[in-house]
């Protein structure tokens, strides 16, 4: 990756915060800005995903390496994601972020949204009508859709070959495509943070400022020491490259809470800075953009203790395993768009029967919480592509 694109995103970070400290609720006259790179990025998920994740499915060749993709890609988020969840919950018992907390929850906070359940949510992701899930954008049906298109054209062979060379076309569009809209990163991300910066200021934040820094230092141990450990041991790769390489995706994470989002950008970074092909990411990272959120499970941990703690209520042993069950699958279920966490938080506490209101309690700072899960759930897709390019590559040298 360019450094120069590493400057200016740092440049843009600084800037935003010196206009937002400057401007407060007025700086959102930047946000066109940060709406336009936005749409961009959006514009292209759709036609992303689905030729992406097509080619990847396709370029395994046949079935028996697709499965061994598969499970690889899914035992490898499961496992992180269960990690990331203890972690979650252990950073919420030992800094006590609720205990003592001093917070008015105004009369007009977010009611807390009724949530479809585990099995509602699971059984969504097969579509009823795939042009419909394009239409309205519906990532996981749509993944689901491709995969099971990609699988039809393994399986029919010669005859659907025009069928792939279609996608295999469209996919490298999305990439140039891509290419142009990383031109504008930098911009991007500060007409979205400035706005966030002007609005969130420290009288907003003082109250939670203790779940904040849980959070904070529950992601920094997750993404520092689990992926630095999964791209060295399992990845082969200096974990200082693999951040450096990262850091644009992560930035455009933070900036838009979106893993959907960012998706593009996530894609681009492990190809041509991590070194992994467009078969894996192509296969590995839409999946995970959808199904794995380590940041948000390590955030449903955190916050489901703070709840705990401000209610004064004790969490059995019973109800902590039903945490990591529960809050594993909801983070499945949840989607990567801005504030997807905090809706699926609702299943957890539901589950557990701790009261809704919790969730009025962190609506007011979520979004600051959001963006740093969201960061994390990036940088825990990149880790698996590398960490699955790397496996393949060692089995494919082997049976040379
Ligand atoms: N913002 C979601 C994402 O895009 C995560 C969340 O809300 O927890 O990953």
């Amino acid at each position: 990756m360019k450094k120069s694109l590493v400057w200016q995103i740092i440049a843009a970070f600084i800037l935003a915060i010196i206009v937002g400290l400057i401007f407060g609720e007025r700086a959102n006259f930047v946000q066109p800005i940060g709406d336009i790179f936005l749409r961009l990025i959006k514009f292209i998920i759709v036609p992303l995903i689905l030729s992406t994740i097509i080619v990847g499915v396709t370029s395994a060749g046949d079935i028996k390496k697709l499965s061994r993709l598969g499970g690889k890609t899914i035992s490898f988020y499961l496992v992180t994601s269960f990690i990331a969840i203890t972690i979650g919950l252990t950073a919420g018992f030992v800094i006590s972020p609720g205990t003592g907390a001093d917070i008015t929850v105004e009369d007009t906070a977010v009611e807390p949204t009724e949530t479809e359940g585990v099995v509602q949510t699971l059984l969504n992701i097969i579509p009823t009508n795939p042009m419909e899930s394009l239409t309205t954008g519906n990532v996981l049906q749509i993944i689901f859709f491709a995969i099971f298109l990609g699988i039809g054209i393994i399986l029919v062979g010669e005859k659907a070959a025009p069928v792939q060379r279609f996608f295999d076309g469209l996919a490298e569009i999305m990439y140039k495509i891509t290419a142009l809209i990383m031109i504008l990163v930098p911009f991007g991300i500060f007409g979205l943070l400035a706005p966030i910066v002007g609005e969130y200021g420290i009288s907003v934040l003082l109250p939670l400022i203790k779940l904040i820094i849980a959070v904070l230092i529950g992601c920094v141990i997750h993404a520092g020491i689990i992926y630095s450990l999964a791209v060295k041991s399992l990845g082969k790769m200096n974990p200082v490259h693999f951040f450096k390489g990262i850091f644009p995706a992560a930035a455009v994470a933070f900036s838009t809470s979106s893993s959907s989002g960012t998706l593009p950008v996530t894609m681009k970074n492990t190809q041509e800075s991590l070194g992994v092909s467009k078969e894996t990411s192509s296969f590995v990272l839409p999946l995970g953009a959808t199904i794995n959120m380590d940041g948000t499970a390590l955030y449903q941990g955190i916050t489901v203790v703070f709840i705990a703690q401000y209610f004064g209520m004790e969490l059995t042993f019973a109800q902590i395993m039903m945490v990591v069950l529960i809050g594993t699958l909801a983070s499945i279920g949840t989607a990567g768009v801005p504030g997807a966490g905090l809706v699926m938080l609702t299943m957890v506490l539901a589950a557990i029967n701790l009261p809704l209101e919790g969730i009025a309690l962190i609506a007011g700072v979520d979004r600051v919480l959001d963006m740093m899960r969201t960061s994390v759930n990036i940088m825990g897709d990149a880790t698996a592509s590398v960490v699955v390019e790397a496996s393949e590559r060692k089995r494919e040298a082997k049976a040379s």
